[in-house]
C-alpha cells in the first residue's frame, strides 16, 4: 500500500512531465523569467467590448489560459473601462491603423497603466491576443506600440485528406478530421487546431483532397463539414472544400459535366446555394482539374478558364471564391513537364472571372527539395495568382529527416522575377503589390495528422509555424521564425536558442547535398517518393521516371533546358536567362536544373562537376553526424521525450542519407566513368546490393 502511494506520489507526476507535443506551440508553460514575470505583473483584468461575439469569448478566453500558465495569473473580466491593470481588447479605429490598413489588422498599445489590443475587426482582436502571449512565452517585454498587418488576404493550409481517414502525403498518423463521429462528436483537436492556425494569422482551411471525391458534396458530408466550420468560424477561419469536376455526373444523375452545359451550370449554382444553407460564410472551392487522371473541363473540350468561371458565376451571390490549381501536365515523352503549367494558363491570362485565383506551385516540376520558382510568377499580369507551397515533407524527408523550410520558402518569396524591372520579386507578385490586386493567397499543403504531436517529426510542427508566419509577413526572417518556435516550444534558453537555430538553418542545405546536390530533381523512389531511385526508368508515365530529369550520360548530367533539350528557360525573363541560362554564372544550386555539364567540367569551386557531386554528397552525410552531436549538447534544455524522439530519427536519418549518397554516387558513377576522390572512403557495398534496399523499402 505504502509503495502504491509513492508510485502515485512519484511516477505519475513524472510521467506527466513528459512532453508529447500535442500542445503544439501553444504551451503555455510557467515563465521562470523574473524580469518577465514582474513586467506583467501589473496585469489583472481584461476589458471586453460591450457587443461579446464569439470571437472575443475566445480572446477573452485565450488570455486568461495564456496569463494562468505562463504567469500563474487569474485575469478576471472587467467591465470597467478606468481600471489601472487593464488589458482592454477593442474594436475601433484608432490612428495606429490608418483607413486603409488590410482587414486584421491590429495594435497593441502599451500605456502607463493598462494596454489595448484594438483591430477593426473582432478576428484582428484576436490575432492581436495571440502577439501579447506570443511576446510573453518567449520571454519578450513589450515597451512600444505593436502595430502588425497581413501582408496576403488568404493565407491558407490545403489537407489532402479523404474520406476514409487516409491522408495522402501525409506522414503523421490519419486524418484529423474524424468523419465517421462527425457532426455529432466534435474532437477536442478541433479546437486545438483552430487555436494554432489562428495564433498564426492562418485564416482559411481546405479540409479534402484535391484528388477530390464528390461524397464531400453530398448532404450528408456537408452537415459533418457544417459542424467543423461552426468550430473554426469563431477563430476567423473559413471553411473550403476541394471538389470533383465531374460531381454533376456523379451526385447529379446527369448525362455531362461540360462547364458549358446549361444544366451543368445550373448544379451548380443550386449546390452553391444549398452549401450556403450549411455554410453561410463558406470560403469556396479549391480544383484540381485535368491533372494526374482528375476530370476537368478539358474533357469536354473547354478550357481551364470556362471551367473555373462556371464555378465563378455560381458563387457570384455570395462572398466566396474559386481557387484553381496550375499543377497540369501531360504525359508527352517529348515535351518538358517544366513548360507545361506555364504552356497550358499562358493563353487564359485575362480570361479568368474576378472571383478566381489561379493556385501555382512554388516550383514548376512538384515541390522538389530545391526548385527555381516557377516561371507563371511574374508572367500572367492579368490573372491572379495564389501560391502553393508543401509543408509536408513529400520529398523532403517525411517524417524523419530534419528539414526546416522557412529558407525554402523565403528562397522563393525573394527571387526576383524582373516581371515590371528589378524587385519584383515573386512575393510582390502573390501579395498584389505588384500588379495592384485586392486578392491574394499562400496556401500550405497541411502537414497535420493524427500522431499525438500532429506532424510526426517533433521539428516538423516548425514548418506549419513557419508557414503561417509568412504567410502573415513574407518579410519575416526565417531565423527570427525559427527562434520565436524554439522559444515557444522547445527551451527559452538562448544559448540554447541560438544553437537550435544554427541546427535548424542548417538543415535544408545538409538535406539537399545528400539528396539532389547541385539542382538534380526528382530521383526519388516511385510511389512512396522517399528513398533513392536514380536508376528509375520505367514508369506509368516517361516524367515519373528518374532518368528523364537528371539525363545522365557518358558526357554529362543535368537537364539542358537552354535549347537543347527543351527551352524552357525562355519562360523567364531576360536577366534570369542572363544568369541561370548561362552554366558558368548559374546559382550552382539550380546548375543541373538548367544545363547538362560535362562530368569534367570545372565548376567555380575549382572542382570538376564529378568531384562536386561526390563532395557534396560526401558532406550531406557528415553533415548528419554533426546535428546528432549538437543535438546531443541540446540535452539539458530539452523535454526528455522530445529530445528522445529528435535523436531517434537523426540516427535514422545518417543511415539513409548514407543510402542516398552510396545510390547516387555509385550510379552516376557508371556514367562518369571517373573515381571518388581518393580523400573519400569509398560505398561499402554495391551498386546491385543499394538498389535492393529499394525493393525492401517497398514492402513497407
Ligand atoms: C504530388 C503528389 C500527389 C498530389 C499532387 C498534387 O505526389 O500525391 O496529388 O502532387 O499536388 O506532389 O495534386
Amino acid at each position: 500500500m505504502k509503495y502504491l502511494k509513492l508510485f502515485f506520489l512519484i511516477l505519475i507526476p513524472l510521467i506527466s512531465l513528459a512532453d508529447d507535443g500535442s500542445r503544439l506551440w501553444l504551451k503555455y508553460d510557467l515563465i521562470k523569467n523574473k524580469n518577465v514575470q514582474s513586467a506583467y505583473a501589473k496585469y489583472n483584468s481584461i476589458i471586453i467590448p460591450s457587443k461579446k461575439t464569439p470571437t472575443i469569448e475566445k480572446a477573452l478566453e485565450e488570455l486568461q489560459i495564456g496569463f494562468k500558465g505562463l504567469l500563474g495569473k487569474n485575469l478576471t473580466n472587467n467591465s470597467k473601462n478606468n481600471t489601472t491593470g487593464g488589458i482592454k481588447l477593442e474594436i475601433t479605429n484608432k490612428e495606429e491603423l490608418t483607413k486603409d490598413s488590410p482587414e486584421d489588422s491590429f495594435a497593441i498599445i502599451v500605456q502607463k497603466d493598462n494596454l489595448t489590443i484594438t483591430s477593426k475587426t473582432e478576428t484582428g482582436v484576436l490575432y492581436g491576443v495571440f502577439e501579447l502571449l506570443r511576446n510573453i512565452q518567449t520571454e519578450k517585454i513589450i515597451t512600444k506600440n505593436i502595430v502588425s498587418s497581413p501582408k496576403v488576404k488568404l493565407r491558407m493550409l490545403n489537407h489532402w485528406d479523404n474520406a476514409n481517414g487516409t491522408v495522402e502525403r501525409g506522414y503523421a498518423g490519419s486524418s484529423i478530421w474524424k468523419w465517421n463521429e462527425l457532426p455529432f462528436r466534435i474532437d477536442p483537436r478541433y479546437i486545438t487546431y483552430a487555436r494554432a492556425n489562428a495564433s498564426l494569422g492562418i485564416n482559411a482551411t481546405s479540409i479534402n483532397n484535391v484528388n477530390a471525391s464528390s461524397r464531400f458534396l453530398t448532404a450528408e458530408y456537408l452537415e459533418k463539414i457544417k459542424a467543423v466550420a461552426d468550430v473554426l468560424r469563431p477563430y476567423g477561419i473559413k471553411v473550403f472544400i476541394s471538389v470533383n469536376f465531374r460531381s454533376p455526373r456523379t451526385l447529379g444523375g446527369l448525362k455531362t459535366s461540360d462547364p458549358l452545359d446549361t444544366d451543368v451550370r445550373k448544379w451548380w449554382i443550386e449546390k452553391t446555394k444549398e452549401i450556403h444553407q450549411y455554410i453561410p460564410d463558406f470560403g469556396g472551392y479549391l480544383v484540381k482539374a485535368n491533372s494526374e487522371g482528375e476530370p476537368g473541363p478539358q474533357d469536354y473540350g473547354r478550357t481551364h478558364a470556362d471551367g473555373a468561371n462556371m464555378l465563378a458565376e455560381a458563387m457570384k451571390p455570395y462572398n466566396g471564391i474559386v481557387i484553381w490549381r496550375a499543377f497540369v501536365y501531360n504525359a508527352d515523352p517529348n515535351g518538358d513537364r517544366f513548360k507545361e503549367g506555364y504552356e497550358q494558363f499562358k493563353p487564359l491570362d485575362g480570361k479568368f472571372d474576378p472571383k478566381v485565383i489561379v493556385q501555382v506551385k512554388n516550383g514548376p516540376i512538384d515541390f522538389m527539395p530545391r526548385e527555381p520558382f516557377h516561371p507563371m510568377f511574374g508572367s500572367f499580369p492579368k490573372t491572379k495568382l495564389g501560391i502553393e507551397f508543401q509543408i509536408t515533407q513529400e520529398y523532403l524527408g517525411q517524417s524523419t529527416h530534419l528539414t526546416y523550410l522557412a529558407p525554402m520558402f523565403r528562397e522563393c518569396l525573394d527571387t526576383d522575377t524582373y516581371a515590371n524591372g528589378k524587385g519584383s520579386t515573386v512575393s510582390k507578385v502573390i501579395d498584389g503589390s505588384l500588379y495592384n490586386s485586392q486578392m491574394s493567397l499562400m496556401a500550405g499543403v497541411a502537414n497535420t495528422g493524427s500522431d499525438a504531436n500532429w506532424c510526426g517529426h517533433p521539428f516538423n510542427q516548425a514548418n506549419w509555424y513557419a508557414f503561417g508566419r509568412l504567410a502573415w509577413n513574407h518579410e519575416l526572417s526565417s531565423e527570427d521564425i525559427a527562434k520565436e518556435w524554439i522559444g515557444m516550444t522547445l527551451t527559452n534558453n538562448n544559448n540554447a536558442k541560438e544553437k537550435i537555430n544554427a541546427i535548424m538553418q542548417k538543415s535544408l542545405p545538409t538535406y539537399i547535398k545528400y539528396t539532389y546536390p547541385l539542382g538534380l530533381h526528382h530521383m526519388m523512389g516511385e510511389g512512396h517518393h522517399y528513398g533513392p531511385e536514380p536508376w528509375l526508368t520505367k514508369a506509368a508515365r516517361p516524367d515519373w521516371t528518374s532518368i528523364y530529369y537528371h539525363r545522365a550520360d557518358s558526357i554529362g548530367l543535368g537537364f539542358d533546358r537552354t535549347g537543347k533539350v527543351s527551352n524552357a528557360i525562355k519562360l523567364y525573363s531576360k536577366e534570369i536567362i542572363d544568369t541561370w541560362g548561362n552554366p558558368d554564372k548559374c546559382d550552382l544550386n539550380y546548375l543541373l536544373w538548367f544545363h547538362h555539364i560535362p562530368w569534367s567540367k570545372k565548376l567555380n569551386t575549382g572542382n570538376s562537376l564529378w568531384e562536386e557531386l561526390c563532395y557534396r554528397y560526401y558532406s550531406g552525410v557528415e553533415e548528419t553526424k554533426n546535428l546528432q552531436k549538437e543535438w546531443n549538447e541540446m540535452k539539458p534544455y530539452i523535454d526528455k521525450e522530445t529530445y528522445a524522439s529528435v535523436m531517434a530519427r537523426l540516427k535514422i536519418q545518417e543511415k539513409e542519407a548514407i543510402w542516398w549518397r552510396d545510390s547516387c554516387v555509385l550510379y552516376f558513377k557508371e556514367f562518369s566513368k571517373m573515381p571518388i576522390p581518393n580523400n573519400l572512403i569509398l560505398p561499402n557495398r554495391t551498386l546491385e546490393e543499394v538498389k535492393k534496399l529499394v525493393e525492401i523499402y517497398h514492402l513497407r
